[in-house]
């Protein structure tokens, strides 16, 4: 039997040069994730925690999470020894939480919008915050203080009263110093410690000690996916969510210009997420010895990361795509609608013009996509699996929602009313036509 660690680290190569309509399609398919049945497989969960409350949701915490807590739920002031962490941590989390506050505070609009459509009708449009919010961050292969952030700042900065930081405690029933930190600075109101299912489903319903919340946000598993996706089709819940999350993806543009060592190690840092990540090369004419320069740094550089596993998996299943020209690999990066875009091209910044789907792009060498994964101030919560197509980002404005108004003078509905009554009638709905004639009336 041959040693799996002799095995090169490789991608898939495939040429777009007089592909199938067919073959095209394929390779942008993502792995495909069976929701029907992972909502079926959520659901006794869902179902456990909504009828059985605090008592339920410790129970799966002691079972799936192996923690022995007694309350699910932290409330603030959080203790300091809860959140000791060494300086320079605590001082690159400082930094990181002040640049994503300054993107997303420049994302908020404080003054309402007012158009006065005709003489004396005036409406407007302004936001308010989503006053309850729940904040998932994933436990797992990793600690993901960087989620807690992404989450938490926009909700501090939209102003929501209440936000409730989910997280899967460790077996010794306590949050990692990190996350903890990030609640306090973010202002959480509540630390729900569980994960999974459970934890979204105590989030949607609320329990005894858990608040219930109006939207629920953040990446997780397939079983955090699918159990959002429950939630958000119970109309006793009344509970949104932000996007259907899957696997992290990245597809990078190169071209001549491109610095071999940057391409693989920005599609590595996007590989090693998880065993299903999907990264996705598109060249553009690179030469023989360039495209040997990538996919021997990609196997150099993966053989010494501490993730080296899981990219033994991911890495086979990613791909090498050869488009002929600039404009074709950006056509296919539209298609596939990839949540990160990473731009290793000459004039890189004209070439964003040509981005119509894409979560995030990162424009240059010197550009990594881990920059805006932790601390630029973009958000690194992004549509995925070609939702970029429609799917923007979290932003500011997915913690508030925008409510009209109008006001309209005496002389104003004078003009408008009969518009509206002549519509009404062709409606049938004589109720509506009153409303107007009855006020034109006196
Ligand atoms: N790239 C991930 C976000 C993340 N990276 C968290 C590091 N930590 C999702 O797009
Ligand atoms: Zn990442």
């Amino acid at each position: 039997l041959s040693d799996p660690s002799d095995e090169p680290i490789r991608m898939r190569t495939i040429s777009l040069a007089g592909i199938s309509a067919a073959s095209r399609a394929e390779l942008l398919k993502r792995p495909v994730l069976r929701s029907d049945e992972m909502i079926a497989k959520v659901k006794p969960i869902v179902d456990a925690v909504r009828k059985g409350g605090d008592a339920a949701l410790l129970e799966l915490t002691a079972k799936f999470d192996k923690a022995t807590i007694t309350s699910p739920i932290l409330r603030p002031p959080f203790s300091p020894e809860s959140m000791e962490l060494p300086d320079e941590v605590r001082a690159a989390i400082d930094t990181a939480y002040a640049n994503i506050r300054k993107f997303h505070a420049a994302q908020t609009s404080s003054a309402p919008l007012i158009v006065e459509t005709s003489p004396g009708v005036v409406c407007s449009r302004f936001a308010r915050p989503i006053a309850r919010v729940g904040l998932y961050v994933p436990g797992g292969t990793a600690i993901l203080p960087s989620t807690a952030l992404m989450l938490g700042v926009p909700a501090q900065v939209a102003g929501c009263q209440e936000i409730v930081l989910a997280t899967p405690p460790r077996p010794d029933g306590s949050i990692s110093p990190e996350v903890m930190y990030v609640a306090q600075l973010v202002g959480a109101s509540a630390i729900l410690t569980a994960g999974g299912a459970q934890a979204v489903a105590a989030l949607a319903y609320g329990t005894e000690s858990v608040p219930k919340v109006d939207k629920v946000f953040g990446p997780g598993n397939q079983w955090v996916t699918a159990a959002k996706m429950l939630v958000q089709n119970d109309t006793d819940a009344l509970v949104s969510i932000d996007m259907p999350a899957g696997p992290s993806e990245v597809l990078v543009v190169a071209d001549r210009t491109a610095n071999p060592v940057f391409v693989a190690a920005d599609l590595l840092s996007q590989a090693e997420h998880g065993v299903d990540s999907q990264v996705v090369l598109a060249s553009i004419n690179l030469s023989p010895a360039l495209i040997e320069a990538i996919e021997y740094e990609v196997d150099r550089q993966a053989r010494v990361l501490p993730r080296v596993e899981i990219m033994r998996e991911s890495i086979p299943k990613s791909i090498i795509v050869h488009a002929s020209s600039l404009d074709e690999a950006l056509e296919f990066s539209n298609d596939y609608a990839p949540e990160h875009l990473i731009l290793h091209v000459e004039r890189a910044a004209d070439v964003v013009d040509k981005v119509n789907n894409a979560g995030s792009v990162f424009v240059g060498p010197y550009t990594p996509e881990s920059c805006g994964d932790y601390a630029s101030g973009t958000n690194h919560t992004l549509p995925t699996n070609g939702y970029a197509r429609q799917f923007s980002g979290v932003s500011t404005q997915s913690f508030q929602k925008h409510i009209t108004s109008q006001e309209i003078t005496r002389e104003g509905l004078e003009t408008l009313g009969p518009v509206v009554a002549t519509l009404a009638d062709r409606e049938g709905l004589g109720a509506h036509a009153n409303a107007v004639r009855l006020r034109l009336q006196t």
